[in-house]
């Protein structure tokens, strides 16, 4: 069985939890507490030398780290229920849309960033979240604008999840769960509802995850 290496806080984590459930694969998750530095021991280093959730072992000769090379492995590995769709043009807008997420949003507002600036430069806290606000309303309102260029369907890109709201949901869910204030985003915010709407998506929440009722 695939072993995911998660935990409840991780966003990145977030999105390949949604996409093993939208596929109804089964998967061992293995939670990895970053509180207590799991992520920085070299049991884990071995699987992820960055440091950095989520890995997915697939078996002892394949290890997937980094969460949109998962995702891509996932949809190709099993092809039923498809988070691209056929068409070239669509597929591409896709991947820009998922990748303002992936690559642009969630590496400037990750837990090593801000302990860094903490600990390395001392940027007090007020500093850390003006810097924490800007970076995720530069790439919400990019996302808002993106989606307004399409036609209002359930989904981002349509009638069904693609890795467009894979990639939206755990960001939404973030910027919620940390007091961004999101009213203006009426695009996201009605996808983000279809979304939460699906069981893939409640079942991958971070509030349902066993490593959060633990703590
Ligand atoms: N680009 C990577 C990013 C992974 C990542 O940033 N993981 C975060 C959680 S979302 C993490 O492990 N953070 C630990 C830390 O910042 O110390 C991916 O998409 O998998």
């Amino acid at each position: 069985m695939l072993k995911l290496y998660t935990n409840y806080r991780s966003v990145s984590t977030h999105r390949v939890r949604i996409a093993l459930n939208h596929k109804g694969v089964p998967y061992e998750p293995v939670y990895v507490d970053s509180d207590a530095g799991e992520h920085l021991k070299m049991e884990y280093l071995w699987l992820n030398p960055q440091g950095l959730v989520p890995a997915l072992v697939v078996d002892q000769n394949l290890i997937i780290t980094q969460s949109f090379a998962i995702l891509e492995y996932l949809d190709e590995r099993y092809p039923e229920r498809p988070l691209l769709p056929e068409d070239v043009r669509q597929r591409a807008k896709i991947r820009s849309f998922a990748q303002v997420a992936v690559a642009d949003m969630n590496p400037l507002n990750i837990v090593r960033v801000f302990r860094y600036m903490r600990d390395q430069m001392q940027v007090p806290f007020d500093a850390r979240r003006k810097w924490f606000e800007h970076w995720a309303h530069k790439g919400f309102a990019a996302m808002e604008w993106m989606l307004a260029q399409e036609p209002e369907q359930d989904f981002a890109f349509g009638m069904s999840p693609t890795l467009a709201d894979v990639c939206l949901v755990p960001q939404v869910h973030n910027g919620l769960a940390t007091g961004l204030d999101l009213s203006d985003y009426t695009n996201l915010r009605r996808v983000y509802r279809s979304c939460l709407s699906l069981s893939a998506f409640q079942a991958a929440a971070p509030e349902t995850q066993s490593d959060t009722l633990k703590s």
